[in-house]
């Protein structure tokens, strides 16, 4: 790809490629970029237009919604609504599946996003992000079912996230490697800057939420005890540690010079297999790292191949780079000590 490609330009070039290629889905992440470039905007202005703070309600999970989670889900919403490209959309905001008003045609796609992932640091000006997820829809056309949505991530014909940072990027795979673009304000494009990003397959940087130690099963409390051990310890070097409470800036921190993130299934309540929700957190990352080169497992399985349940299931998540992942789903098949 020459220098100064656009998004819309290196999608349009990829689709040529793919034999009964309609346009339907470069259309419809056209408008997937557009929302971000109009959440973007949103987080990036804050406070000067009023969008900090918590609202009074909770989503589905029993979180506290920010206003933002709300003001972000309706962007996707409108965005990607009108133009016939889909069956239907789940996101985190949502207690159900969101069905495409009457007065707009239907189309072979669904959309499952996370419209503001790591919302509590929005607040405190610390990156936040968008993750979505694109399926095919069993039967084309249709307004889609619940049960439509519960494929698992290897069915995946496309994921991507928005990280808004320093600089807004957005970061793709469609099953060919993954590329990375910045938002050129001036603009008002995303330009390819990471092409074919990959995650090497050895680190020395882990990340996770240490306050949760003490729920963490014997393979993951192994594994960090031996990283903290440095050096002198059985990994015979010292490791450095990370924790923004925001995935999408732990995945790009990732995919840009490696490292190994977790939050596994831990003890706090037996009825959560973890924190992150595979639909939308979990299996679009995944998609993502794996294309990169690295690894994404629960610890027990890929998480790709988990077959969903619910669309707001929760998943242990350990990913990252390859050799790393390797070691930690290797304790969690290792034979406990008497
Ligand atoms: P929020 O969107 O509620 O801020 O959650 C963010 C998140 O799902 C994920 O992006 C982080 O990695 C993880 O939760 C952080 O969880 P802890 O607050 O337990 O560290």
């Amino acid at each position: 790809m020459h220098s100064g490609t656009t998004l819309t330009q290196f999608i349009i070039e990829e689709q040529r490629h793919i034999a009964g290629a309609t346009g339907d889905f470069t259309a419809l992440l056209n408008d997937v970029v557009t929302a971000i470039k109009t959440i973007s905007n949103a987080v990036n202005k804050g406070a000067l237009i009023g969008v900090m703070g918590s609202l009074d309600t909770e989503n589905v999970q029993g979180e506290t919604q920010k206003k933002l989670d709300v003001i972000t889900n309706d962007i996707m919403i409108r965005n990607n609504e009108w133009a016939g490209h889909l069956a239907g959309m789940a996101s985190e905001e949502m207690d159900n599946v969101y069905s495409i008003p009457t007065k707009y045609p239907l189309g072979k796609y669904l959309l499952v996003f996370d419209p503001l992932d790591g919302s509590s640091n929005v607040d405190i000006n610390i990156s936040v992000g968008t993750i979505f997820s694109i399926l095919r829809a069993p039967v084309p056309n249709r307004a889609a079912a619940k049960e439509d949505f519960l494929q698992p991530g290897v069915k995946q014909i496309c994921a991507g996230y928005a990280l808004y940072g320093s600089s807004t990027m957005l970061v793709l795979t469609t099953g060919h490697g993954v590329n990375g673009f910045t938002l050129d304000r001036d603009i008002g494009e995303f330009i390819l800057t990471h092409e074919d990003m990959r995650i090497p397959a050895d680190t020395k940087e882990f990340a996770i939420n240490a306050s949760n130690q003490r729920f963490w099963e014997a393979p993951v409390q192994r594994y960090v005890a031996e990283c903290l051990e440095g050096k002198t310890g059985p990994r015979e070097r010292d490791f450095n540690m990370r924790w923004i409470a925001s995935m999408v800036a732990e995945v790009h921190r990732i995919l840009t010079r490696g490292g190994i993130f977790m939050y596994p299934r831990d003890t706090r309540d037996p009825s959560k297999a973890g924190k992150l929700r595979l639909m939308y957190e979990a299996n679009p990352m995944s998609f993502i790292v794996e294309q990169a080169g690295g690894k994404a497992s629960t610890g027990y399985e890929r998480i790709l191949d988990v077959e969903p349940t619910d669309l707001h299931q929760r998943v242990p998540v350990i990913l990252g780079s390859k050799n790393e992942v390797d070691v930690v789903v290797g304790y969690h098949s290792a034979p406990k000590a008497e």
